[in-house]
């Protein structure tokens, strides 16, 4: 049933608000409390947003320049801290929507995405963006079947562009594409000479998705021994480890993590925002919280599903709609006792409320109870189990919906009502359903 019945914000059985803040007032310390080490930046990272870069490669997406502003406004408002736009040398569309971009005076930072190469550079830094995120293929795979250049070229081309970026007074970025399939040695020297000539960030690319969270955290704890600068990275999403390879890159010293609206991108995509945003709370309340609008999730979602026409997945950290549905009796129970016991996000924190399901053969009592109490209605705790019973009875035969849980309570209640009417002469407001028409109602 959990695909018909129950988004997130419809007013299902709602649970009573939790203990503390982030509902662990219960236990003495932390237990969500990150492993402790000082090169961990899982408490103070940078989101480098690239739903208008990255998510531009999304086989659906096409952002009109209307578009790109009003998603721009509203990472903005968000509060991530830089956003990424695509190259001005893709088009003459893209320069211009780059600066347009540029003019809106937002608070992050605006960079754009250019290949390791001179010409490329000397258009982007005429757009008014802070800085350049540059990046070149290191890997075999690349530099023998996509650009042909050897590591010594890379080098050299890669410290010509820093140097003139700089020069421009713009912050730089050096990024080695395809980098968990690139010699360790090549890599490694590669930035220790970038980082030596000033690049404010080296960057870290699973382009293929095929980086585990341990490889992850090996690359990324042996690069920051190796350059002082900041170490973004970027992790797509093939094998489902884009949000767990972003958690241990931040573990093990990165200090930028690329995230896109959905998690949009080249094939199905890279980092969501929302699910690192899900994860990140968890560690890191007060950061997180205290640093992004984390109730605008769903609208900049929104906006981004219907500007390339797809629907928010069903499990989405966050927004999905089954999100934040309690079903088995046992567990809405507890959740309407404590949401704690059941819950690691508090969904209030997203602007969302929760859901207790009551329309199944797994619901309990409890649920019921707390369903009737929204009605409206009174029933003593025997007779909210006999109608539970009457709702498990039909819920075995077919898939119940709301609307039919709801009828089975009000007819229920109707005819409490009726053999005993009520002292004061009032009925309490009920309905009779029959075949999904209300056909008689007291309301
Ligand atoms: C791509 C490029 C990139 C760049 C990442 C970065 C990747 O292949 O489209 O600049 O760090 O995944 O390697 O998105
Ligand atoms: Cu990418």
């Amino acid at each position: 049933m959990c695909g018909t019945d129950s988004p997130n914000g419809a007013n299902g059985a709602a649970a009573p608000a939790r203990n503390g803040s982030n509902g662990n007032a219960n236990f003495r310390s932390n237990p969500y409390q990150p492993v402790g080490d000082y090169l961990s930046n899982v408490g103070s990272f940078k989101i480098i947003e690239s739903t208008l870069r990255e998510g531009e490669q999304f086989a659906n997406a096409y952002f009109d320049t209307e578009t790109k502003i009003k998603i721009a406004k509203a990472l903005d408002a968000f509060g991530v801290d830089y956003i990424e736009v695509t190259s001005p040398a893709a088009s003459e569309q893209s320069r211009k929507d780059c600066e347009a971009i540029c003019k809106l005076g937002l608070k992050a930072k605006i960079l754009t995405h250019v290949r390791c190469d001179m010409r490329d550079a000397k258009i982007a830094v005429e757009t008014g963006v802070d800085g350049l995120d540059v990046v070149i293929g290191t890997s075999s795979f690349l530099r023998e079947h996509s650009h042909g250049k050897s590591m010594a070229y890379i080098e050299k081309t890669a410290i010509e562009v820093i140097e003139y970026v700089k020069s421009k007074g713009l912050e730089v970025r050096f990024s080695s594409e395809d980098s968990f399939r690139s010699d360790l040695v090549d890599l490694l020297s590669l930035y220790r000479a970038v980082d030596k000539v000033g690049v404010n960030r080296v960057g870290i690319a699973d382009t293929v998705g095929c980086a585990s969270p341990r490889q992850v955290y090996d690359l990324v704890r042996t690069l920051r021994g190796v350059v002082s600068c900041d170490i973004e990275t970027h992790f797509h999403n093939d094998t489902g480890c884009a949000i767990a390879n972003a958690y241990c890159a931040l573990e093990a010293g990165a200090t930028h993590i690329d995230t896109s609206v959905l998690g949009i991108g080249e094939r199905n995509g890279i980092t969501p925002l929302g699910g690192l945003m899900a994860r990140m709370v968890v560690t890191s309340p007060e950061y997180v919280k205290g640093k992004y609008r984390l109730h605008l999730i769903k609208e900049i979602e929104d906006m981004v599903a219907e500007a390339v026409e797809v629907n928010t997945p069903f499990n989405n950290p966050i927004t999905g709609f089954c999100a934040f549905t309690h079903k088995a009796g046992i567990h809405a129970k507890a959740i309407l006792n404590n949401p704690s016991t059941y819950e690691i996000l508090n969904p209030a924190d997203f602007g969302l409320t929760r859901y207790v399901h009551f329309a199944s053969r797994l619901t309990g009592w409890n649920a019921v109870k707390t369903r009737v109490g929204q009605l409206g209605l009174a029933m003593t705790d025997d007779q909210v189990k006999e109608v539970t019973a009457k709702i498990k009875t039909l819920a075995d035969v077919r898939p119940i919906a709301i609307d039919d849980a709801d009828s089975i309570i009000r007819s229920y209640h109707l005819k409490l009502v009726e053999d005993q009417p009520a002292q004061n002469g009032e009925l309490a407001p009920s309905v009779l359903v029959q075949d999904g028409e209300v056909i008689a109602s007291s309301a």
